[in-house]
Parts: structure tokens; sequence; C-alpha cells
């Protein structure tokens, strides 16, 4: 049986760094990955419209001063195709390919206490064994297919946006439905309308979505921020979500709506994101969220020409509470004379036909149905493996009520296993590119602790655990996210999940809280 000093589950961003990292210092490391390339999420969702929310300024790896200098983005907002030539661009520079096993799921992971190591079994029937774990699983690659009566009966074409055929579907001519309005959709539906014949699209819930304005790299913003890209992205990782979103300080409610309103203009225009920066006290404060969510509203109604449209695009939940979406020319689609959207937030859909769609009691026939019906976030890839720690437990049954683990990283009861941007850390709602090299290494300067002083065991303690748990929904209560819509961020997409706002809020005390329990070697850990 083949044995490593450590098994990373997954090629996306995560594991490709915990590869270049460990491997350089020095540790055995074999990468498992289902899809047959590098590149994880940018992997999978290659739906027409896929674009990073997050300038590619700064969604991209800093471990490289050379790796940062010499790949250029050609857009603001980099598109799916060119993230995963940077992901495959990356795998070729730092030679990762020849420590990752391709087309190979992971079906289990079983701890064996004897002898404090796991024992890693492929759906291939493969086992390997391995002192540590590290699961780059992703938050977003648990694709969510919902149990709708006769799925199996359409005798179109059925696509997720989570798993896109690699050879792009024609819709030319075609008569399409889309299922959903989140971020998925609200980047395909613009791209499909202008293809297809016609386009149906089935809406339960308005989200609220702020335009890119995604345009050619601006040259000379490139060449300033390389020319000082550290303190760039030092800078950045000083701010809550890890982001160069120029942070307002006052509240919403100290200013005249014509002031609020010039300064939500200047957002709007500027685009993206940032919008949620517009002042300090959006995600807490129900008041100034409305402001916001006004603003929004009064911009739908401007571009969508037929108010009924207008008023059922417009989101009536908290702001910020579901992802926000960036978009192009997202509402503008609803004018085209080839787009209908139906409203299905009173009446479930009632069944998929033979033909498409059967809602409010009218049948709506398809060439093509698309699933943009989201993911089983952030626990979902993780609970697919049969995961059992110390006595056998099996991490389903540990999370039965949701997701219990210490800083976001380790599990009691589950010794030396790392989640990588798991719950209980900032994870999605941080810029991932950051948060990733940050978790790899604070895991690696770990397991250098472990090596240098003959350990060969890393245990998050019960009590540590409870405490951080605690820490996290105390910080969450705070806010509007956990009870101010459905979202993925806890749980409440997916029937039967239990309902925890997973992510931790703020990137900067997150990073302190880390840093401060490995200099003081590894407080709320039992080492042995
Ligand atoms: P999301 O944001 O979870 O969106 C999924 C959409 O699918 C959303 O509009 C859902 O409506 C809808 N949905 C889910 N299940 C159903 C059923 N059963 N019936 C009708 N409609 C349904 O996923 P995305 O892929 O768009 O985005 C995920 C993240 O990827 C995104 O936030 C970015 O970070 C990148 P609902 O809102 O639940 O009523």
């Amino acid at each position: 049986m083949q044995k490593f000093d450590v098994a990373v589950v997954g090629a996306g961003f995560a594991g490709m760094y915990a590869l270049h990292k460990l491997r350089s210092l020095g540790f055995s490391v074999r990468v498992f990955e289902v899809g047959d390339g590098v590149g994880g999420t940018w992997y999978w969702n290659r739906y027409p419209g896929a674009r990073c929310d997050v300038n590619s300024l700064e969604y991209s790896y800093q471990f490289s001063e050379e790796l940062q200098q010499e790949w250029n983005w050609s857009e603001r907002y980099a598109s799916q195709p060119e993230i995963l030539d940077y992901a495959n661009h990356v795998a070729n520079r730092f030679d990762l390919c020849r420590d990752i096993q391709f087309n190979t799921r992971v079906r289990s992971l079983h701890f064996d206490t004897k002898c404090d190591t796991w024992h890693l079994k492929t759906e291939q029937g493969d086992d390997f064994q391995t002192q540590f774990c590290i699961m780059a699983t992703g938050c977003l690659s648990k694709h969510n297919i919902p149990k709708f009566e006769g799925l199996d009966d359409f005798t179109g074409t059925v696509l997720h946006t989570g798993t896109w055929p690699q050879v792009q579907p024609d819709f030319d001519g075609q008569r399409v439905g889309i299922i959903g309005t989140g971020s998925s959709a609200i980047q395909l539906i613009p791209l499909i309308a202008e293809w297809a014949a016609s386009l149906t699209v089935f809406q339960r819930t308005a989200s609220f979505s702020i335009p890119a304005h995604n345009a050619p790299m601006d040259k000379e913003h490139e060449r300033q921020i390389k020319a000082d890209y550290a303190n760039f992205r030092a800078a950045n990782s000083q701010r809550y979500a890890a982001l160069n979103n120029h942070p307002s300080a006052i509240s919403a409610l100290e200013l005249t709506a014509t002031e609020r309103d010039t300064v939500y203009q200047t957002r709007w225009e500027d685009g993206g994101l940032t919008f949620l920066a517009s002042f300090k006290d959006l995600g807490n404060n129900l008041d100034a969220n409305r402001t916001a969510a006004e603003f929004v509203h009064s911009k739908i109604r401007e571009i969508v020409k037929d108010p009924a449209v207008a008023e059922l695009l417009s989101p009536q939940t908290v702001l910020g509470c579901k992802r926000l979406c960036v978009d192009t020319d997202y509402y503008q689609t609803f004018n085209r004379r080839n787009v209908t959207l139906v409203d299905i937030s009173k009446a479930a859909i009632e069944k998929i036909t033979a033909n498409g769609v059967l809602s409010n009691g009218i049948e709506y026939e398809f060439d093509a149905l698309i699933l943009a019906t989201g993911f089983d976030a952030m626990t979902g890839a993780l609970l697919d493996i049969d995961i059992r720690g110390k006595n056998g437990l099996s991490l389903q049954e540990k999370w039965q009520d949701g997701p219990k683990n210490y800083l976001g990283l380790t599990v009691n009861g589950f010794p030396n296993l790392f989640t990588i941007t798991g719950p209980g850390s900032p994870s999605v709602l941080a810029n991932m590119m950051v948060a990733i090299e940050q978790h790899v290494d604070w895991i690696a300067d770990c397991l250098c602790y472990l090596r240098s002083n003959s350990l060969q065991c890393v245990e998050a303690s019960a009590s540590a655990e409870a405490n951080w748990i605690e820490l996290v929904n105390a910080i969450a209560n705070q806010t509007l996210f956990p009870t101010g819509c459905n979202s993925w961020y806890t749980g409440a997409n997916i029937p039967g999940k239990p309902r925890i706002f997973m992510p931790y809020l703020g990137y900067p005390s997150y990073v302190e809280k880390c840093e401060d329990v490995a200099a003081n070697n590894y407080r709320g850990f039992e080492l042995g």
C-alpha cells in the first residue's frame, strides 16, 4: 500500500497550493482529484458567462512574486476560461501534475488510532495510507439538483451550471428554460437570451445584482499595482473581506436621502461587490440596509420597461444576505421580446414533463432545461466522503446538527485532518484566494511544528471547538445575515440541512486568532 505524509483531496486552487507548499517543505504529498484537470470550481463551472466577481488582480495567488508579475489578466473580472488557463499555467510552472491523481474520487477516509494514520480508499478500490489529510474539496462543488418530479421524463437536454459539459452545447434556435436566479443564472441568462430562440426564467426568489462594468484590463492600473504588489496585498488583507473595496466609515443613516443616493450612484457606476461597502452598517442595521435595497429597486424600475416584471425582479430580502450578484446586462435582458419571467414564489414548479415544465397549471415547452439551482455549499462535498475519525465516529454523525470545528480548520475526534476554507472560517465571505493561502500556510506551519517537536498527532480539543462555534455564531448574530433570507450561507437552500450560518465574519480578526493560537504552542489542540 502506498504511503504519504499528506493526502490532499481536490486539485482546485486550495489543493494546488497545498501540494506546492508542503512538497517544498519536504513532505511527500499525493493529491486526489475527480476531474481530469486542475482548477476545481473553474474546471466544472463552464457555463457561458461564468466569471469571477472579484477583480482579477486580487483573485490570484500571491505566494510567488514571479508568478504574480509574469501573469497578465486581460479583463477587470476574469472569465472562467482565462482562470482555468491560469490554473493550468500554475500547475505547469510548479510541476504539480506529477503528484496529482486525476479521475479519482475519494470514497472513504478512516482514522486508525493504533498507528495514528488515515486509510484512504478511492472509488476504484485503491488503498493508501497517510499521516495527514487536507480536505481541499471546495465550498461550492457539490451541485444541487432539486427533487423535481418527472425530471427523468424530460426528453430534451438537461444541464446544471455546476457540471457544464466540456463541449459547449448549441442553443441556436432552441427554446430554453432556466430554473434559478442566483449568481450563476444571472451571468448565464443574458448570453442564452441572445443565443436561443426563446428563454423562460423560473424565479423563486429575486436576487440583488450590481453591474460589473467589466472592461479590458487598464494597463496603467495593472502597472501601478504590480509596481508594489506586496503592499497592495498586505493592505487588502487588513480589510473585512480581504478585498480592495474602499470601506466607508459612516452610517447610511447619517446622510440625507439625496447624499446617500449620490454615494450609492458612485458605487453603482464603479460596479461589483464594493457596493456592499457603501456604508459601514449595511450588514447590521435593517434601516440602513433598506436604503441600499431601495436604491437597487429604483435602478431595476429604471432599467426594466414592464413595471410588473420590474416589481418581480426586485428582491424583498436583506441586501447582501444572499450573496450579492454581479452582472452584465442582467436586468436589461428582461426587456427582450424572447425572454419571459415566470414567478414560482407562491407555487412551486409542479413537475417536469416530457416536453418541459409544468408551473401554475401551464406547461412551458423546451428543447433544453438549465438547472441553475446552486450547491450544497461548504459541507456538501466533505460529507459526501465517508470520513470516520476516532472510535469510528463519522463526520456525518458529528455534524448532524451542523458543522462543528475549531478555527474552521480542524475537528475534535478527527486528528490530523484539516479543512481548507471550511465552515467556521471566513471562506466564501472573504477573497477565496487569500483565504486559501492563509489556511495552507497555517497548516504547513503546524505540520512543521509537529515535525520539529517529534510529534505525530494534532487534534482540536472538545472545549476549544465548543468555544469556537459559540464565537462564530455570536459574531454572525450581530449581523442581519443569519435570519435575513434563505441563503446557502446558512444551508437553507437544501431541504433538511441544519440551518446554521457557516462562515466566520471578518478576515483580519480571524487571522489574528489563528496566529495567536500558533504562537501559543497551538493552544486548544491536543498534541501527541
Ligand atoms: P444559488 O445562488 O444558490 O442560486 C440557486 C438558485 O436556484 C436560486 O435562485 C434558488 O432559489 C433556485 N432554486 C434552488 N432550488 C430550487 C427549487 N427547488 N425550485 C426553484 N428554484 C430553486 O446558486 P448559484 O449557482 O447561482 O450561485 C452559487 C454561488 O456560486 C454564488 O453565490 C457565487 O458565489 C458563485 P431560492 O433563492 O432558493 O429561492
